[in-house]
């Protein structure tokens, strides 16, 4: 009993140590994490029931609910039905299904119900070295778990992104099923338009991964994947769309085509791959879908600015900024080769030192097994936009992330600026600070409509 007690202790002390460790005093850079806004978190506070609930269900094809297996769902079907509408009129498009519980399970859904629709088991994929996320590897869920055969996209180092022309050839030869786009680390735009048209001519479906710039898309910054020809925009909500941690599946339902393809990956959502789907964090992502229709555009421009100015910022001073070719990047993240200061794990572990929080990252010309020390890191700059820094707070916290990297400053040192720094910036900005804040945006923009 004593030792239960002990740890049960530990438990709540090491939550509330977390909460200021990561919440108060580090700058968090780590490019698949976001931040909510005090309204985000107070309506995740007010669905404390909801986040007791199950709602099993089929949805019919507008994404609504269509069945239930449960009683006193009255409420739990509206609150699904806005979420999904909300998402369907940010998007612009016909279709959505917000039940899923991340975006793996996303990818999950969508490999499984369109590998069942086209009766393939072929999906060519970019290599993970490349930007793609692990869900989509031969190593991990696309693989291991789905039994999908991976065909390798071809990747241009110097453009850092999908070279469409070899690609194309690649997509022709092998016949998938699926093609999947998109990724983890994501600097440009992928060539959606080309190689939704050869996926398209092959039967294939094009899917496109787009939980680390779902936010973005929203702000209308990066592209703009359904019109450009994906089929499916598979995404988490936690990113730089700035809502807690889920997934949702997004697509225009065009034709008969799609329509078959819609119901097959509904019919993996449930009664395939969910059970619960994790009710509680549904008003809260339907909040900051709101706060994208509102202040998006502004803060996915400032995002990307951040992004591009950290770029330049730190190339200029002796960094290996990849994509300098093209302004570093077009999207919330940089990533950097810093082989020649000790690897992407050390120097990941020397800025954690100084409460510089980001990841160690395999960059294309590596070898795919060596995740423990790789040549890059992958800094994302949506939190930090987010906590209101414009172009001389980034300079400034590059000049921090310079003195570790470069060895001019020991880490711990460097720790008490960073912890001013991160205090300076208390704020959230681009989005509401209490629901009854939104509710009087909302009202009042209604009067004035
Ligand atoms: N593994 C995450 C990332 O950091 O990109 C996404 O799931």
């Amino acid at each position: 009993m004593e030792e239960f007690f002990k740890i049960a202790l530990e438990l709540i002390e090491a939550s509330e140590m977390h909460e200021k460790y990561r919440g108060e005093e580090c700058i968090n850079l780590i490019a698949s994490e976001g931040i909510k806004s005090p309204a985000v978190r107070e309506m995740l506070q007010l669905a404390m029931d909801l986040e007791c609930r199950y709602a099993e269900g089929e949805n019919n094809l507008d994404g609504h609910v269509k069945k239930r297996y449960y009683q006193g769902q009255k409420y739990i079907t509206v609150i699904e039905n806005c979420v999904t509408d909300l998402m369907k009129m940010l998007f612009k498009c016909n279709w959505a299904d917000v039940r899923l519980v991340s975006g793996t399970h996303a990818n999950l859904a969508a490999f499984k119900g369109l590998s069942m629709a086209t009766k393939n088991r072929k999906m060519v994929v970019a290599p993970l070295s490349a930007g793609a996320h692990i869900s989509h590897d031969y190593t991990g869920l696309a693989g291991m778990v789905l039994g999908l055969e991976n065909i390798e996209l071809a990747y241009d180092v110097n453009e850092m992104n999908i070279d469409p022309e070899k690609s194309a050839e690649i997509i022709r030869a092998a016949k998938p099923g699926i093609v999947t786009l998109g990724g983890s680390l994501f600097l440009f735009p992928h060539p959606v338009k080309e190689l939704s048209e050869v996926a398209h001519e092959v039967g294939a479906y094009l899917v496109y991964d787009g939980a680390h710039v779902l936010g973005l898309i929203a702000g209308g910054e990066f592209q703009d994947p359904l019109r450009e020809g994906a089929d499916f925009i598979t995404a988490s909500t936690h990113k730089t769309f700035p809502g807690p941690q889920g997934g949702v599946i997004l697509a225009e339902n065009r034709d008969d085509r799609l329509e078959k393809a819609i119901k097959s990956v509904q019919y993996a959502i449930f009664p395939l791959s969910t059970s619960n789907t994790h009710l509680g964090r549904l008003p809260a992502t339907g909040i900051a879908a709101l706060e994208l229709k509102i202040f998006g555009r502004e803060l996915a421009r400032q995002t990307v600015m951040n992004a591009r100015a950290a770029g330049e910022y730190l190339y200029e001073r002796g960094l290996k900024v990849l994509g300098e070719k093209h302004g570093f990047t077009r999207s919330h993240q940089l990533a950097v080769d810093v082989r020649e200061h000790g690897g992407g794990g050390r120097v990941a572990e020397d800025l954690e030192r100084a409460n510089i929080i980001l990841n160690r990252n395999i960059l294309p010309y590596d070898d795919q097994s060596n995740r423990e020390n790789p040549s890059g890191i992958r800094i994302g700059f949506q939190e930090v936009t987010r906590r209101g820094f414009t172009e001389s707070d980034i300079k400034y916290l590059c000049d921090l992330m310079l003195d570790v990297i470069k060895g001019k400053r020991k880490p711990e040192e460097v720790r008490k600026d960073v912890i001013e720094l991160r205090r300076e910036h208390n704020e959230i900005k681009y989005g509401f600070r209490s629901v009854k804040e939104a509710i009087e945006y909302l009202q009042k923009s209604l009067k004035g409509a």
